[in-house]
């Protein structure tokens, strides 16, 4: 049913793009993004969040060992990637471990997980510890959720975590430890339920909080912004910091996309924009093809520490323009995010402020993080939508 309709879709765009309408061909996309909206946004119900729980034990023998895991089927293939994947911090940070819970992605596994690492007195270690952790598997297109609402999770990780602590061995008392991560699993899933139909009551008595656009009648224009930009470079992160709805998005499977809106007043006119995420990684060229069509602005954002995405920024850009053939410029925006790291930030603001100026963008520095120009940006990028929509 869902690939007939986007056939339907296609075959109609292909239609209204062959006649050169140029506003039929807009009014096409508007509809296509409000039946989009329609069909596809529901409010992300919490048990279906949670992927799988693993606790996994460091062995000095064994290496990572998991030896308790949620749903038992887990296969175990599975289970060893999540546990090899969830030590390497402790690898990394010369066995520094972290005291609170950590965000990690799994790509391979099409997840991220939350890492909560455990120390245990044990004098028949090397070192006089033992070390384990829990790995809550969620899936990347819900990380938006995670992210904002971590602090929430962490009394219940901390209250497992006493509770781990106190069992004398572990391996001998499985059922003990068992029923603590099922405690764990019910206590995450009661904490998001609550975060969900919190956010649905907010998002019902006072539509848009920040900057009130009461009626959405007044709503003067519709912009589709598609975020572009390698994977970790803080896409979601910017989405969020703008958007405040983390439950409440729109999904489309077919090409890992979530898309979420915002409302706001620019000189007194109402704005609303489709903000486009690429959930993972959009590998095949028909998929990136679907995330461009219609847009009417990108943001083309890279890691302020990570040399490889700002390299990156020149081929998001030619993928967007080959795609999206408008009779005017898209209007877009290079931003290097992450200017919170100042310390392990690994590019000069000239070198990027180049690159630029040879593909004639702005360029702008944000951190998602502590929200620093995130604002400025949205308000740039709409001027500019507005001023191209007027011509
Ligand atoms: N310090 C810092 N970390 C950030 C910032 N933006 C994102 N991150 C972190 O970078 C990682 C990847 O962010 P995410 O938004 O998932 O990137 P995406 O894959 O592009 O959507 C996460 O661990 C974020 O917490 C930022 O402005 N400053
Ligand atoms: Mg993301």
């Amino acid at each position: 049913m869902l690939n007939t309709t986007f056939i339907f879709f296609i075959c109609l765009f292909k239609l209204i793009k062959c006649l050169n309408y140029y506003n039929l061909y807009k009014l096409f996309i508007y509809s296509a993004n409000i039946y989009l909206s329609y069909k596809f946004t529901e409010l992300t119900m919490a048990k279906e969040l949670i992927k799988a729980i693993i606790f996994t034990e460091f062995d000095e023998k064994l290496g990572p060992n998991p030896i308790l895991w949620y749903p038992s089927d887990l296969p175990e293939s599975f289970r060893m990637a999540v546990s090899i994947k969830s030590i390497t911090i402790l690898s990394a940070d010369q066995g520094l471990m972290p005291k609170s819970l950590i965000i990690m992605p799994f790509p391979s596994l099409t997840s991220k997980g939350i890492i909560k690492y455990i120390e245990k007195e044990d004098k028949s270690r090397r070192g006089g510890v033992a070390q384990s952790s829990i790995t809550l598997l969620f899936s990347e297109i819900d990380d938006l959720i995670f992210y904002k609402y971590l602090s929430f999770l962490e009394p219940a990780f901390n209250k497992i975590t006493q509770e781990i602590i106190k069992i004398e061995d572990i391996k001998e008392n499985k059922e003990i430890l068992s029923n603590q991560i099922d405690n764990l699993r019910a206590e995450i899933l009661n904490i998001l339920e609550d975060l969900r139909i919190k956010e649905q009551s907010v998002l019902k008595s006072e539509a848009f909080p920040e900057e009130p656009v009461e009626d959405k009648g007044i709503i003067k224009y519709k912009f589709k912004i598609v975020v572009c930009g390698d994977p970790g470079v803080g896409k979601t992160s910017t989405i969020l910091r703008f958007t405040d709805n983390a439950f409440r998005r729109t999904y489309i499977a077919t090409i890992g996309v979530s898309i979420s809106e915002k409302n706001v007043l620019i000189n007194k006119e109402g704005v609303n924009f489709i903000l486009w995420d690429i959930a993972g990684q959009l590998k095949f060229e028909m998929m990136r093809k679907h995330y461009y069509k219609g847009a009417e602005a990108a943001f083309l954002i890279f890691d302020l520490t990570n040399p490889e995405t700002l390299k990156n920024i020149p081929k998001w850009y030619k993928d967007i323009i080959k795609e999206v053939k408008l009779n005017h410029n898209l209007p877009m925006m290079i931003i290097g995010n992450k200017c919170d790291l100042t310390k392990k930030r690994m590019i000069k603001r000239k070198e990027a402020e180049d690159i630029a100026k040879k593909l004639s963008l702005d360029y702008y520095e944000t951190s998602a993080l502590t929200g620093e120009n995130i604002s400025e940006v949205f308000k740039q990028i709409a001027k500019k939508c507005i001023e191209t929509e007027l011509g």
